[in-house]
């Protein structure tokens, strides 16, 4: 069904070169022009010639199209049947993009005694590559909509659009153009599980001292890699990245273990024109996916996720309540978000 995009992306090139990512479909700009032979003036300094780098056109319209997708199989609590079948889907869809999948299934506990039957869906672009970038997200859901302005639905398991779908369907849409042109790097890109059975709001008291609610998956991930000695140079975690006006800001943890990626990656998305979304404003230390990556494996990550102070729990109205479905999409930061990351990844040598 998506062939045709697959075609669409081909012929439609971002081309940039070096630093700067020009939103450009003209081939010979920003290229710089070699000395001829004939030539003996110019100093061989000003003769270094960076080759132009071909980014693809990210397509918001089918990430959009992945969440939909996901949320067609209702809440993706580990257990349930909806999640055992977007796992399914998730790694097919993965397979036919060209990337060797690991299923990595495991039996977590969560904090309150819960067994959740769990599987981090693990693809690798040419993995023979040393040199790896990481991508990450969560695909699980919450199984509580504990933020919920309505008291009846705080034991109810929430859609999970932005929180969950989001991240998975911006990544889904770059494997789908890793399919179409190889990175330099290698590229990797997880799917982590059980992140979001954290503390409910009911059990915070109870469980005061549990620390490690949240983001099971990728600890679990991070004692059993999937491939001993794996490495990455850098890690990305998208989490709640299609909210309209969505504001992505320095995410405490990110700058602390990576500041150098974060400022690899908001210079990037400033010189494509995205800094109405990501917005040089220092924001809170969240515990999520990316904070196991760092300090269980030091490979440096940063959380790309909305953060809005105002509302009740810091991430947004809709976050971890029955509200947090399609209506809460909005194609516009997906591009912001799923196009930086492209350029990023298309310029790593
Ligand atoms: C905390 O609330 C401490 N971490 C939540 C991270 C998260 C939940 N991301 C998505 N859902
Ligand atoms: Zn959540």
């Amino acid at each position: 069904m998506y062939r045709p995009f697959v075609f669409i992306a081909l012929l439609m090139f971002v081309i940039s070169c070096g630093g700067s990512a020009n939103n450009v479909q003209n081939k010979d700009k920003g290229t710089t022009q070699a000395p001829s032979a004939g030539d003996r003036t110019v100093e061989h300094s000003s003769a270094v010639v960076e080759p132009a780098v071909i980014v693809p056109i990210f397509d918001a319209d089918s990430a959009y199209h992945f969440i939909e997708k996901q949320l067609s199989f209702g809440p993706r609590v580990p257990g349930t049947d909806g999640h055992k079948a977007c796992a399914e889907y998730l790694i097919s869809k993965l397979k036919s993009y060209g990337a060797d999948v690991v299923a990595q299934n495991a039996d977590l506990k969560a904090y309150n005694g819960d067994i959740l039957p769990s599987c981090n869906i693990i693809a690798q672009f040419q993995p023979d590559k040393q040199d790896r970038v990481l991508l990450f997200a969560h695909w699980d859901t919450r199984p509580w909509a504990d933020s919920d302005p309505d008291e009846s639905n705080h034991y109810k398991p929430i859609p999970g659009a932005n929180d969950g779908g989001s991240g998975v369907g911006v990544l889904l849409e770059i494997a789908r153009q890793l399919s179409a042109v190889p990175t330099t790097v290698g590229v990797d890109i997880i799917f982590f599980d059980a992140e979001d059975y954290g503390l409910h709001e009911q059990d915070v008291a109870k469980y005061y001292n549990n620390t490690t609610s949240w983001a099971l998956g990728s600890q679990y991930w991070a004692m059993r890699l999937h491939k001993s000695g794996y490495d990455a140079r850098f890690g990305i975690l998208l989490d709640i990245v299609g909210a309209p006006g969505s504001r992505f800001l320095y995410e405490g943890y990110s700058m602390k273990y990576a500041d150098r990626i974060v400022d690899k990656v908001w210079k990037r998305a400033a010189s494509l024109g995205y800094s109405d979304f990501f917005v040089g404003e220092v924001g809170g230390m969240i515990t999520d996916d990316h904070y196991y990556v760092n300090t269980m494996r030091g490979i440096p990550s940063i959380n790309i996720i909305n953060c809005d102070p105002d509302s009740p729990n810091g991430f947004g109205a809709y976050h971890h309540t029955m509200g947090d479905n399609m209506d809460w999409i909005d194609r516009a930061p997906l591009k912001a978000v799923g196009q930086t990351v492209l350029t990023v990844i298309y310029n790593e040598k």
